[in-house]
């Protein structure tokens, strides 16, 4: 039993030594090749959609605390494994933290854009553990039995292993501030970018928009698989356009911003998001308009894809037609009059209206290429998602709230619809399965954002349902048949159940 415990603790104060160790030599070397967020994301790459969608759906924003919890109870109890294996044969060390070193390495490898030299820290990490563990197991044998024996305690081991475990929490905490500080300069030097007035200024919105029409950046969901928000020094970024080109480009952001921008209102949604669900926000986005970018490159004849890519190597494809057909493409700079949040993609990123985010809108973009849907599948067309994802014509209930018990009299029912690049003409209100009945519409800024609508409702008192459809102005009525999102997006209709008072 003693040997059990002395085994779980030696096992995992060393792993956290060489972890903490490891992230400090990340950290204020290279954060891409921090073996905790390696692991991370290559955990994230390999995860089946299925539990993915899961994550984001029950999750939230949390999926990403979450896994690097569990990440860090199985490193625990691997290194447990090992200590307690180590204290019967003392081969179990090398193997053990050589494992540990390799899982570090190979995910630092299989990170895009990774070099050779990602596998340091992940190796001296394993090699320090390693060491530490032998150090204090040879002890007892050495000179510590008969005092163990004696007290019940060995002493010096306790010690040890306290000094090891206050300098790996020294280590941390030294790694969590050189991070921190990356984060800070990051922050001010987005401070410091001074974006243009637009050439091509958003049209004001219509008198008659409902609060809640623009979503604040504070406010608007967030949906990547960074498991660290990329932190891009504007100085040093670059956008190349290549592939099947007449002329690369390679763009500066001074570059980018000395052209002439547009400003215009686009919603922008997630195709993982369920009916009713909160991945979907509107902003006034600034940018470049990307036909104008792909005119000087000279687009060849036959390619039909443009693949963004980004610096954490997320790649999302999105047709060329969409670029060129006159809809409000662009490499976004600003959000709602402020450069745009680290968390949105800054300092640039795609934004194509009427896609959803993983086909059309790219964060932290640095390379678009031009080539084929033939020729390359992105990141989540190889898991299985629609190569296109146009955005599915919906409507969402924000009040009342699910189970909310208005009181008797007229309620007032209300949210949004939407159809980007198409528009919304009608959304109607069914109440117990009755008959639909149009809602009232308020004016709205393009065919690009959302409509929101209200409904006034004769409520009487008992339990009820309300459900509600849009009609796009092309005539085509939301589908009622419910569909989960994966592979193009969600449908059916947003139904709630209330109790009026
Ligand atoms: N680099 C990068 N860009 C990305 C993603 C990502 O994981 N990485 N996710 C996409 C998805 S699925 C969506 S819905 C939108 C979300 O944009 P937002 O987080 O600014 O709301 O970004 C898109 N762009
Ligand atoms: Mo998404």
């Amino acid at each position: 039993m003693r040997r059990t415990l002395r085994g779980t603790i030696t096992g995992i104060v060393a792993a956290g030594a060489g972890i903490a160790a490891a992230e400090l030599l990340a950290a204020a070397a290279r954060p891409a090749a921090s073996p905790l967020v390696a692991v991370g994301g290559a955990v994230i790459d390999a995860t089946p959609t299925t539990i993915k969608e899961f994550a984001v759906r029950e999750l939230g924003t949390n999926d990403k605390p979450v896994l690097l919890t569990v990440i860090a109870v199985v490193l625990a109890g691997l290194a447990a494994v090992t200590g307690i294996s180590a204290t019967r044969r003392r081969v179990a060390i090398p193997v053990g933290t050589a494992l540990l070193g390799a899982v570090g390495a190979t995910a630092a490898l299989s990170r895009p854009a990774a070099t050779a030299l990602d596998v340091v820290p992940s190796l001296l990490g394993a090699a320090l553990a390693g060491a530490i563990l032998w150090w204090p197991l040879r002890e007892p044998r050495a000179a510590g039995l008969t005092s163990v024996r004696e007290t019940g305690v060995d002493r010096r081991l306790v010690l040890r292993l306290s000094l090891l475990a206050a300098g790996a929490g020294v280590a941390e905490a030294a790694a969590l501030t050189v991070s921190g500080r990356r984060e800070d300069a990051a922050g001010r030097s987005r401070e410091a970018v001074r974006l243009p007035a637009a050439a091509d200024p958003a049209t004001p919105l219509p008198a008659g928009v409902a609060a809640g029409f623009s979503t604040p950046n504070t406010a608007f969901y967030r949906v990547d698989t960074a498991l660290t928000v990329p932190r891009i020094d504007p100085a040093r970024w670059r956008l190349r356009i290549h592939g099947m080109v007449d002329r690369e480009l390679e763009l500066s952001l001074a570059d980018l911003l000395r052209r002439p921008l547009i400003e215009r209102d686009i919603t922008l949604n997630c195709v993982s998001n369920e009916v009713g669900g909160p991945y979907i926000g509107t902003a006034r986005w600034l940018g470049v308009p990307l036909a104008a970018l792909l005119r000087e490159a000279g687009v060849r004849a036959g390619a039909d894809q443009i693949v963004a890519r980004s610096v954490e190597g997320m790649t999302i494809g999105t047709p060329v037609a969409t670029a060129v057909d006159g809809r409000d493409t662009m490499l976004a700079v600003g959000m709602n009059g402020e450069p745009l949040p680290l968390e949105h993609g800054f300092p640039v990123r795609m934004l194509t209206p009427g896609l959803y985010g993983y086909a059309g809108a790219c964060k932290w973009v640095t390379e678009l290429e031009l080539t084929t849907f033939d020729q390359f599948d992105a990141y989540w067309v190889e898991r299985g998602w629609a190569a296109r994802g146009e955005v599915k014509t919906a409507s969402r209930i924000d009040t009342p709230k699910p189970f909310g018990r208005p009181a008797a009299g007229t309620v007032t029912v209300a949210g949004v619809a939407w159809a980007q690049r198409r528009g919304i003409r009608a959304v109607e209100v069914s109440v117990d399965g009755g008959p639909w009945k149009a809602a009232e519409l308020l004016p709205t800024a393009s065919i690009d954002t959302w409509t929101q609508w209200r409904f006034r409702w004769p409520a009487t008192s008992g339990p009820h349902s309300l459900a509600v459809r849009a009609t796009d102005r092309t005539g085509a009525v939301q589908p009622a048949t419910r569909a989960t999102p994966f592979p193009d997006g969600a449908t059916g209709h947003h139904t709630i159940s209330v109790t009026v008072a």
